[in-house]
């Protein structure tokens, strides 16, 4: 079996290989090119050095790059993750995000139209697409109106109604995955978790005071990434396609994270963090809690991580990297 990911040097494109590789794909990836070479494929750099995966230069502004790619690799199964992900940035380059996330997408879809109709498509959507909207119970699932409050989840809304009307349209075999926020050590810098934890790592180490923050009150249902990318994998070996909420069901705010993440360090996290206005977003998503049944039921899915063991990896990784 061969497969595609787009966004290969990314946190879950990292694991998603891995994943593939154990169950003997022959995996090949598209990254973007810039000009920080050294750091940029250092998630899959063993992989990379052991002949493990196949990177393409592409963009998914560059609806011809991705055609190229899809053409010349024919996979069986695409994982479509690369995307604008981060959603404060979105509000600052509104149109960049909605032209990679959305056209980009279509560009995917009609790669696949058009060169391998047969191939099984994932398509990375987020739980970002729900904004402020939720069940009588507290809960978002598949069935739960979208509102989305970002340029980044109008972005992922429309990707993903592109994908619906594909599977439809076509015929193709297209999954959506619903994924609410997942973490791991290889998660990002600017995302809150890592940003958290990396920060009281550097404060306990005396390489920093003051911890900048944004909007504390937030909660979100966090799980671990290599749980997640199980899940997208899942999708593809289903009987037919289908959207699928991927999350923990747990729901936690901002500020308990930092709280628990300070007193796992023996930090008194007030007399460090400083509320900073240039973190927070115009408009904000404020509670997100998945209801995974369906995932559950229908993929046989369960996250195996617990969230503590979570945040200890990541406090380790982070302690590790000081001492290197
Ligand atoms: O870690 P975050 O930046 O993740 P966010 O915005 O929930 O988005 C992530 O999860 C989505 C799934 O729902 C993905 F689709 C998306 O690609 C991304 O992976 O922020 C989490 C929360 C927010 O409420 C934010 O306002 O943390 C709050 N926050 C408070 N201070 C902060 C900060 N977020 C960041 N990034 N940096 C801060 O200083």
């Amino acid at each position: 079996m061969k497969a595609l990911i787009t966004g290969a040097n990314g946190q879950d494109a990292s694991y998603l290989a891995e994943l593939l590789l154990s169950k003997g794909y022959e995996v090949h990836g598209t990254i973007r090119r810039n000009s920080i070479c050294e750091s940029q494929t250092k998630r899959i750099d063993i992989l990379r050095k052991k002949n493990q995966i196949r990177l393409y230069y592409a963009d998914l502004v560059d609806a011809a790059s991705i055609e190229n790619v899809v053409q010349e690799v024919l996979p069986d199964e695409i994982y479509h993750l690369a995307a604008q992900s981060h959603v404060r940035v979105s509000f600052e380059i509104p149109k960049y995000t909605i032209d990679t996330n959305v056209g980009g997408t279509l560009a995917v879809l009609e790669a696949i139209r058009k060169h391998c109709p047969h191939a099984r498509m994932y398509n990375a959507a987020s739980s970002e697409m729900f904004g402020n909207s939720y069940d009588k119970d507290g809960f978002q699932r598949e069935t739960t109106p979208m509102h989305p409050v970002s340029p980044y989840g109008c972005s992922k809304l429309g990707a993903y109604s592109l994908c619906n009307n594909y599977k439809n349209a076509y015929g193709l075999f297209v999954s959506n995955g619903i994924l609410f926020n997942h973490e791991s050590p290889r998660r990002g810098s600017n995302f809150v978790t890592s940003k958290i934890v990396k920060g009281a790592v550097d404060i306990k180490a005396g390489r920093q005071n003051k911890l900048h923050l944004g909007n504390l009150k937030a909660c979100r249902d966090w799980g671990h990434a290599k749980d997640y990318v199980l899940a997208m994998w899942q999708m593809l070996q289903a009987d037919a396609p289908d959207n699928y909420v991927v999350a923990t069901g747990t729901t936690r705010s901002v500020r308990s994270l930092v709280e628990l993440v300070f007193g796992m360090l023996d930090l008194n996290w007030s007399d460090h963090v400083v509320i900073d206005d240039n973190y927070l977003r115009p408009e904000e998503l404020n509670n997100l809690k998945g209801d995974a049944t369906k995932a559950h039921k229908e993929l046989g899915w369960f996250p195996r991580y617990p969230f503590l063991s979570l945040i200890n990896e990541m406090i380790h990784y982070y302690q590790m990297q000081t001492v290197l």
